[in-house]
């Protein structure tokens, strides 16, 4: 009776031990979202997280990626994939959305700059289909969100040039129920800006950045008993921040723009924006990081290593399920594209193809080039390692010298690095050539042979390596070229380093067709 007691008690004790390992890991690695991913927002339902980014003039905009873990995550659609949803034509895109969950629908909320301004999509599965948008006129600020009290009222919040502006919102139309009132200037810092507002009992909680979105970046917080205010601040203001002598030697900068979910086990997690900087550069864009966070004894949420983050995270986590990882090559044999794919700008849709040669990702070069006024034939992917080779095989003969198809990293209009295929007279060449701002450099010409080329970029944090092939064996080098020249501080903007293949006819219509084979990328951080 007692051996048997003594069993029992065993076999239990196994089982509670192993689902606990089960239920926390430990340890990971920032950022979470790599590669162009600012402004992350995200929310929970159950056991699953979901998390938007900003995507500015990429197509389709907003992609929403889900997690089981915080650590892990799949990009399982976007938010907005039609025009009627995000119109391009004019403006800077979109900027920082929000997602919440409220009773059985999705709400993303963001700000499509100069083309209409701030709007918002339901949708009851996240990946999608989304609805089209509701407006909200009455604010032109940026940065929107959405809060819905327990009451059953909302709250839209976002920028405005006085502080942070909010107005109780009618959700169904987008109409404001009251009037706009700022509820909060901040702490003093220049741009206050990314609020989101919560409830955590009967506290609200006002989280900003301030400090604009480069290495003076800060996370700032206040909280009232009113969604109205006021607002007390935080004395231990700012609660994240890079800014400071301490994260000096910091391979992470900029970091702010945060927002937080608890999680199913209780535990308290942020996600926020930062950048990974090379010699005090930054060029493949704000990516997405995770910290923990614990509450103080007097209410307020305090991040690790005062207020620090890290690449690499020594801290407890729920139990890691990561998903199979995307194979390196696209061999385009599907009929549509996979979903990490992005197009400048609203896509011109006579200008690719997956159909007109099976197997083959078609290209059909328009007026437009790397310089779009509309949108080239150009399909490109976020950058998403400092360390990276991405290789395309291409068929193309152009017919006329102002044909042109290749490989390019693209980080905006002003700053790419392009290798590419063109014709003089009767010969084909490959040429590797640098546009930043007003200088357009082109490094190399050599003469080709006949038949398909290989193309590729081999990235470090500090150059890109340019090479061509016509075997996929030997791969001749074209030229070297610092990545510094094409980061945000160079070239000034939001945006991160993309790459893609494109083809163009220059101002004319291309007569002949630039063919992918298979376009290869494999990180290697
Ligand atoms: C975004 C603003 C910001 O709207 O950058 O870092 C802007 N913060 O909140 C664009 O991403």
């Amino acid at each position: 009776m007692k051996l048997k007691n003594t069993i029992a008690f065993l076999a239990i004790l196994c089982l509670v031990l192993s689902a606990q390992a089960q239920s926390v890991s430990f340890g990971y690695r920032n950022p979470v979202l790599t590669g162009m991913n600012p402004d992350p927002s995200i929310c929970r339902v159950g056991e699953d997280y979901y998390t938007v980014t900003s995507t500015f003039t990429w197509f389709p905009g907003v992609p929403i990626y889900h997690s089981k873990d915080l650590i892990n995550w799949k990009l399982i659609g976007y938010c907005l994939t039609r025009k009627t949803q995000l119109d391009l034509s004019k403006g800077s895109g979109i900027y920082a959305p929000t997602i919440r969950y409220n009773n059985g629908t999705f709400y993303m909320v963001t700000t499509n700059q100069r083309n209409g301004g701030n709007f918002y999509v339901t949708a009851t599965n996240p990946a999608g289909p989304w609805s089209e948008p509701i407006w909200v006129k009455e604010q032109p600020g940026i940065d929107p969100s959405l809060f819905f009290d327990d009451d059953g009222k909302v709250y839209f919040t976002s920028t405005d040039p006085g502080g942070i502006a909010q107005a109780e919102i009618d959700i169904k139309t987008g109409k404001f129920l009251t009037p706009i009132k700022i509820i909060w200037t901040g702490t003093g810092g220049r741009y206050p800006e990314g609020p989101h507002l919560y409830k955590i009992k009967d506290t609200y909680y006002l989280m900003i950045s301030e400090g604009g979105t480069e290495y003076g970046h800060m996370l700032n917080i206040a909280r009232s008993k009113s969604p109205w205010g006021p607002f007390e601040a935080n004395p231990d203001n700012p609660i994240l921040t890079h800014r400071n002598r301490n994260a000096q030697g910091n391979p992470v900068q900029g970091v702010g723009h945060a927002d937080w979910v608890q999680a199913q086990d209780g535990s308290w997690w942020m996600v926020f924006l930062g950048f990974r900087q090379e010699g005090s550069h930054h060029h493949i864009g704000r990516e997405t990081f995770l910290s923990p966070f614990t509450w103080s004894s007097k209410g307020w949420p305090v991040l690790p290593d005062g207020g620090t983050t890290n690449l690499v995270m020594k801290v407890q986590t729920l139990a890691q399920k990561p998903f199979e990882p995307l194979p390196k090559r696209d061999e385009f044999d599907r009929s549509t594209l996979e979903p990490y794919w992005n197009f400048l700008k609203n896509p011109d849709s006579l200008s690719w193809s997956l159909t007109d040669r099976k197997g083959w990702l078609r290209l059909k070069g328009n007026t437009d080039n790397l310089s779009p006024k509309k949108s080239p034939a150009f399909l490109a992917r976020r950058q998403q390692h400092l360390n990276s080779t991405a290789t395309v095989s291409m068929e193309f003969n152009p017919q006329a010298e102002n044909e042109e198809a290749g490989l390019t990293i693209y980080h905006r209009d002003n700053g790419h690095y392009d290798v590419f295929i063109r014709r003089k007279g009767r010969q084909r060449f490959i040429v590797l050539r640098y546009k930043l701002g007003s200088i357009i450099h082109e490094e190399k010409q050599v003469k080709l042979q006949s038949g398909a080329v290989q193309m590729r970029v081999n990235s470090t944090p500090k150059e890109y390596r340019f090479s061509f092939s016509q075997n996929n064996i030997d791969f001749q080098n074209l030229g070297s070229v610092e990545t510094r020249f094409i980061s945000s501080e160079t070239l000034g903007g939001f945006v991160g380093a993309f790459v893609g293949v494109y083809a163009t006819g220059n101002g004319k219509l291309s007569t002949s067709n630039a063919d992918v084979d298979w376009f290869e990328y494999e990180g290697k951080d």
